[in-house]
C-alpha cells in the first residue's frame, strides 16, 4: 500500500489498543486483498466469467466464488447496485444457460399435501411480492477474528440490501393444499449439478430453517427490478428474510417439508457455532438468524482526502430479525457516543437503515465506531461470539475503524 498517496488512513480492528496484534494482521489481510484488486481498475479480468459484469473497481475479489463489497462503496444509498453486491458460491454455480430461459425453470415441491412440480411461469401466476432484506454472509466480519478461523476472510461488505420479488412461500402452501403432518423443517435445495459417483450430502447446498421462517419467504425469481442473474440464484431463490446468506438458497430445485434438517453436511456440520477449536456438529446451534449490527461507510475510502470541518458521519444499521430502533456513533474509540439520526425511507423490518452524524471535527486521528439497538432491545456487543469457524460477527470494536483527517 502507497500509504504517502493514502490521505485519509483507514485501518480495521480493535480501537481500544486492546488486541492491537490482532489488529495488525486484520489490516495486513484487509490491505492484501485490496492490493490485489487493484490490477483490475482498467477491466473486469480479475471476475470470473458467471460475474464479468459486476464493477470489480467496488469489490474485493477473494476467489472466484466469493467477492465483497467495499466499505466505501455502499455508497450512501440503502439499496446495493448489483453491481456491487458481494457474490457467494460454495460450490461452481451450474451453467449459464439456466437463466436463458428463466419461466421454464422447474421447482419440485414434496412434504406436501398435493405434491408436484411447478415451473417458474405457473409459480409467477399464483402470486407476487416483494421483500426489501439485507442479505448477509454468515462470515461477513471473520476477518477481524483474532482467532484468524478458516474461511473467506470477509470484512465488512459480504451483506447488501436488496429488493427480492416472487411468490410468498405460504402462497405456494395453500397452493399443494399444506405442508404434511410432523413437517418442522422448510428444506432447500440448491440446483448445482452433482458430478457422478460423489455422495451428494459431500457438497450440495441443501438448507433447512424452521418453519416460523416461512411467514416472510418468497420464492423470488427478481432482485432490484431484473430476473435474477446466476450469480446470484437465479432462475428461482429462496429468500428466508432475517436468516443469514447460506438459507437463501440459490438456483432452487426443490422446496421439502420435512419432519428432520437435510442430511446434507452443509446442514449437519457447515454452519454451526462450534466451540474454538471444535468442528461444526449437529449437536450445536445452527446458524440461522442474522443478530443487529452497523458499520460506517463515510469516510472509509484509503484514496479519499477528508478534511476537517464539518463532515457528514454515514454508516448503515440492520437489527437482525426486526427493525432497528437506535444507532449511536463514537468518534473517539467507544469512550463517547453521540445518538446519529436515520436518513432515508424505512423499508421494513429486514432492511438496513442509512444513518448520519453530521459532526464538526479538527485535524487529527478518530477513531470511529457505531453501535446499533433493536425493536427487541438488543445493542450490538463489544465483544464478538468466539466460535470455531468465525461466524456472526457483530463486534462494534471490530468493525471501528481509524481516519485521519487533513
Ligand atoms: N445453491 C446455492 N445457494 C447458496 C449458496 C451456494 O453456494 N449454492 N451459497 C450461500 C451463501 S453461503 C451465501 S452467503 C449466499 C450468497 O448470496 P449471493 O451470492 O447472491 O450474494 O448464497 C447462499 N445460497
Ligand atoms: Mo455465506
Amino acid at each position: 500500500m502507497n500509504v504517502t498517496r493514502r490521505r485519509l488512513l483507514t485501518t480495521s480492528g480493535s480501537v481500544l489498543g486492546l488486541a492491537s496484534v490482532s489488529a495488525l494482521s486484520n489490516f495486513s489481510s484487509t490491505t492484501k486483498a485490496l492490493a490485489a484488486t487493484q490490477g483490475s481498475t482498467a477491466n473486469n479480468s480479475a471476475l470470473p466469467a458467471y460475474a464479468d459484469w459486476k464493477d470489480a473497481n467496488h469489490l474485493i475479489i477473494h476467489s472466484a466464488n466469493t467477492m465483497e463489497t467495499k466499505r466505501h462503496a455502499f455508497g450512501s444509498g440503502i439499496i446495493t447496485p448489483l453491481e456491487r453486491l458481494f457474490v457467494r458460491n460454495n460450490i461452481a454455480p451450474p451453467s449459464e444457460e439456466i437463466v436463458k430461459d428463466p419461466d421454464a425453470w422447474v421447482l419440485e415441491v414434496s412434504g406436501v399435501k398435493n405434491p408436484q412440480s411447478l415451473t417458474v411461469a405457473e409459480l409467477k401466476t399464483l402470486g407476487v411480492s416483494t421483500v426489501a432484506m439485507v442479505l448477509q454472509c454468515n462470515g461477513n466480519g471473520r476477518a477481524y477474528f483474532p482467532s484468524k478461523p478458516s474461511g473467506t476472510q470477509w470484512t465488512v461488505g459480504a451483506a447488501g440490501c436488496v429488493m427480492f420479488t416472487g411468490v410468498p412461500v405460504k402462497t405456494l402452501l395453500e397452493h399443494v393444499q399444506g405442508m404434511d403432518e410432523g413437517a418442522k423443517y422448510m428444506t432447500g435445495t440448491g440446483g448445482e449439478p452433482i458430478p457422478d459417483g460423489l455422495d451428494p450430502n459431500t457438497i450440495q447446498v441443501e438448507r433447512s430453517v424452521p418453519l416460523e421462517a416461512i411467514e416472510d419467504a418468497l420464492l423470488a425469481w427478481e432482485i432490484n427490478g431484473k430476473p435474477i442473474p446466476l450469480a446470484h440464484g437465479g432462475p428461482l431463490r429462496l429468500v428466508v428474510p432475517g436468516y443469514t446468506g447460506v438459507n437463501n438458497v440459490k438456483y432452487i430445485k426443490r422446496l421439502a417439508f420435512t419432519a428432520e434438517q437435510s442430511a446434507a453436511n452443509i446442514q449437519q456440520s457447515g454452519y454451526r457455532l462450534a466451540p474454538m477449536g471444535e468442528k461444526g456438529a449437529p449437536t450445536q446451534e445452527s446458524v440461522w438468524t442474522m443478530p443487529v449490527k452497523s458499520w460506517i461507510t463515510y469516510p472509509s475510502d484509503p484514496d479519499e482526502q477528508v478534511h476537517a470541518g464539518k463532515i457528514q458521519i454515514q454508516g448503515l444499521a440492520t437489527g437482525g430479525t426486526t427493525d432497528v430502533t437506535k444507532i449511536e456513533v463514537s468518534t473517539d474509540g467507544g469512550e463517547s457516543w453521540h445518538e446519529a439520526e436515520f436518513i432515508g425511507p424505512d423499508l421494513g423490518p429486514y432492511a438496513w437503515r442509512q444513518f448520519v452524524l453530521s459532526v464538526e471535527l479538527e485535524t487529527g486521528t478518530y477513531k470511529l465506531a457505531s453501535r446499533a439497538t433493536n425493536k427487541n432491545g438488543e445493542t450490538q456487543p463489544a465483544d464478538r461470539l468466539e466460535n470455531n469457524r468465525g461466524y456472526l460477527n457483530n463486534s462494534w470494536v471490530d468493525h471501528s475503524l481509524e481516519v485521519v483527517l487533513v
